[in-house]
């Protein structure tokens, strides 16, 4: 057959079936390959070298492919089977390693060493996720945040799973499928994706009333963070210390980020889901990679049984929190996270925590949340990662020696040696035999009431800690509470599922109630539904409110600068170092990636173009350009919507004389955070917060 080329490819001939073939590919295999090292050769995963990567295996030129090919074949299956199923929730999430380091001893209260040995780093593997969504899905959708640490500590993992809000939607494990299932996508439609704004979700929390309490929080800012760096965390239920006697003190967790708590509004939230689908995770990365790495305290309340007691609530009913008020935190150690992941899949996708991996000294307590998530962890690993031996996966795997007579099963990693596989045994002198110091739990008292399905009646206040949240925070956020209710709810099709939120508000606060009532226009208030047990009013607790406890600083975020041809290279130059100086990340926007040619004719490399690069993804912004440039970029909706939309979500703006153009353009009327460029400090004042007097001008809340 005469032969055939495709235009373009190299006129060589075409070499022989079997043969190495990089010349065939044509377009220059070698083209991009820049990097250079010692490359190890490419092997299949038998160990054969393989001298072509480029074409299958085929009789001819032009003839079929061969059956015979193990190399394609081997590749092509290893492909097939590269996802495995997602988590059933927290399915997106991002993930760094780093350490713990304990800075004050627990030894009164427990024996456990990552708890008493001041000083020591224990290696952490910490993940953070969002609840609803696929693993494709993006960063910032209204949820709560999961926040789960492993600790490879010297007595084994400890694995303290919890989330960025300290409570929790149900009392029971038994509720959980149901919970999930309602605020994932609708199952006849697969819609909407990593959201609660739907009805299946507010149908079950309308029948739900023991959610109240969460959805206050889901509700709140909290469920918008600015950075998975600004969020806290909570390992939720309380848990026990053991001592060397076996005395028991109740312990719940608590993580603060060093930064401070802060969030984004809305409606920055809803444009960062355009802006940057993984605003989050790239934060985390960008952080970590340029040596900001990111720090929690560690913070434990200590309470006795006795004055668990003392409570007007059950401490262990997972929708109740202890406030600070009544148990103050005691800050106990830093956890610091310092290095990004090597390979995604390999730590982030397989890392498989479980709150049932404890070490000694520390214990469960009967709270029935926990006592279900201690089945499910484990259980749920064995779908996700294919078998029993996931826990030899390194990431998994714990750092101090262990060993046992589990054996065999997929995907079995060790070659155990020897007769002996069973315990107990005589035959081998290395088998693995019982510690003589090991896990021990505590040992509960037993209820003497009879077995049975029941929920207990100090679990039946549903509102009063809803209305302690609601009232505990600002007025500003009491404001963005009730918007997201309208939000959520005016996607709700389904009228007397709205009225039934409506009810149960009314327990929470009839204010509450009447502002998201009026934000749906209904006409009247629907009825309250009966309440087992009647809402008290607790002391304020402004620990809970994100607004108060704001850090005003710079450290740790971002801010741009929108240049442009002929921009001010002195006012960029001292914007960039004010900003850098205060801690903040700078970067350079301009209308094209080259950047822009400044004043003193040098050209400033841009960051980011501007059409990809808006402001949502910034906490403050300068906008220095020529009065040509002003101009030109006020007919630039890009450039409108940069200064407009930092305008709107409360962010500092500097300008100079030819950024005016642009700010009127977007109909800007200036007020104390927007500042002349030339006044530095005056910028970073108010760049290190938002100006939150400026909402209520801006935007119609609830
Ligand atoms: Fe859960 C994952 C946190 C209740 C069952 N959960 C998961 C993750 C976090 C939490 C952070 C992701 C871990 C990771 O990054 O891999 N879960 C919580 C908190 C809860 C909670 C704070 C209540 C206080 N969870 C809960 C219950 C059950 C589960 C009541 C079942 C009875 N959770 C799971 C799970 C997941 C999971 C299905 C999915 C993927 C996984 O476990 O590894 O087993």
């Amino acid at each position: 057959m005469a032969s055939r080329k495709a235009p373009g490819t190299s006129t060589k001939k075409s070499a022989g079936p079997g043969t190495s073939g990089s010349d065939s590919i044509g377009n220059g295999g070698e083209l991009h390959r820049k990097a250079s090292g010692k490359h190890p050769p490419l092997t299949t995963n038998q160990g054969i070298p393989v001298p072509d990567n480029q074409n299958s295996l085929r009789p001819e030129p032009r003839g079929p492919t061969l059956l015979e090919d193990f190399i394609l074949r081997e590749k092509i299956t290893h492909f097939d089977h590269e996802r495995i199923p997602e988590r059933i929730v927290h399915a997106r999430g991002s993930a760094a390693h780093g350490y713990f380091e304990l800075t004050k001893s627990l030894k009164k209260y427990t024996t456990a060493k990552i708890l008493t040995e001041v000083g020591v780093k224990t290696p952490v593997f910490t993940r953070f996720s969002t609840v609803a969504g696929g693993a494709g899905s993006v960063d910032t959708p209204r949820d709560v945040r999961g926040f789960a640490v492993k600790f490879y500590t010297k007595e084994g993992n400890w694995d303290l799973v919890g989330n960025n809000i300290p409570v929790f939607f149900i009392q029971d494990a038994m509720k959980f499928p149901d919970v999930v299932h309602s605020v994932k996508m609708e199952p006849d439609r697969g819609f909407p994706q990593a959201g609660s704004a739907h009805d299946t979700f507010w149908d079950f929390i309308s029948l739900t009333p023991e959610a109240m309490h969460m959805i206050m929080w889901a509700m709140s800012d909290r469920t918008i963070p600015r950075s998975l760096r600004t969020i806290e965390g909570f390992g939720v239920h309380s848990f026990r210390l053991l001592d060397a006697k076996g005395n028991s003190t109740f312990v719940k967790f608590h993580w603060r980020p060093k930064l401070g708590i802060q969030s984004t509004v809305w409606d920055e939230a809803l444009k960062l889901q355009a802006a940057d689908n993984d605003f989050h995770r790239r934060d985390l990365f960008e952080a970590i990679q340029a040596g900001q790495y990111p720090e929690w305290e560690l913070g434990v309340q200590l309470f006795t049984e006795e004055e668990a007691d003392e409570f007007d609530f059950d401490h262990l009913d997972p929708t109740k929190l202890i406030p600070e008020e009544v148990v103050p935190l005691t800050m106990i150690g830093r956890m610091v996270l310092d290095r990004w992941p090597d390979n995604f899949f390999a730590e982030t996708e397989q890392v498989a925590y479980c709150p049932a991996n404890i070490v000694p000294g520390i214990d469960f307590s009967n709270d029935p949340l926990l006592q279900g998530r201690l089945f499910s962890y484990l259980d749920t690993q064995l779908s996700r990662l294919g078998g029993p031996n996931f826990h030899q996966i390194p990431i998994n795997a714990p750092k101090c020696p262990f060993a046992n007579l589990q054996r065999d099963g997929h995907m079995q990693m060790n070659v155990p040696k020897g007769r002996v596989n069973y315990e107990p045994s005589s035959l081998q002198s290395d088998a693995p035999r019982e510690a003589k110091e090991g896990y021990r739990h505590h040992a509960t008292r037993s209820e003497d009431a009879g077995k049975g399905r029941v929920r207990p009646e100090s679990f039946a206040d549903h509102y009063s800690q809803a209305r302690l949240f609601f009232r505990s925070q600002t007025s500003i956020e009491q404001a963005h509470m009730a918007s997201a209710l309208v939000f959520e709810l005016s996607k709700v099709g389904t009228a007397h599922v709205r009225e039934a939120i409506v009810g149960h508000l009314r327990h929470v606060d009839p204010g509450l109630a009447k502002r998201v009532a009026d934000g749906l226009g209904m006409d009247a208030l629907p009825p309250a539904p009966p309440a087992k047990f009647k809402p008290h009013d607790m002391p304020e607790s402004p620990a809970l409110q994100i607004i108060g406890r704001m850090k005003s600083t710079l450290e740790g975020r971002a801010v741009g600068i929108l240049v442009d041809d002929g921009s001010d290279a002195g006012a960029v130059s001292a914007l960039k170092k004010a900003a850098a100086d205060a801690g903040a990340m700078v970067k350079i926007v301009a209308p094209k990636l080259g950047g822009a040619k400044l004043s003193d004719g040098k050209r400033m490399p841009a960051d980011g173009q501007l059409a990809g690069t808006p402001s949502t993804v910034f906490d403050a912004v300068a906008v220095v350009l020529s009065e040509k440039a002003g101009k030109q970029l006020a007919r630039e909706a890009a450039a409108v919507d940069f200064v407009r939309d930092a305008f709107g979500h409360l962010k500092a703006i500097a300008f100079d004389a030819g950024a005016k153009a642009v700010l009127d353009a977007g109909g800007i009327d200036p007020d104390a955070g927007v500042v002349k460029a030339s006044d530095t400090k005056g910028f970073i004042k108010a760049a290190k917060t938002r100006q939150w007097d400026r909402e209520p001008k801006l935007r119609l809340l609830a």
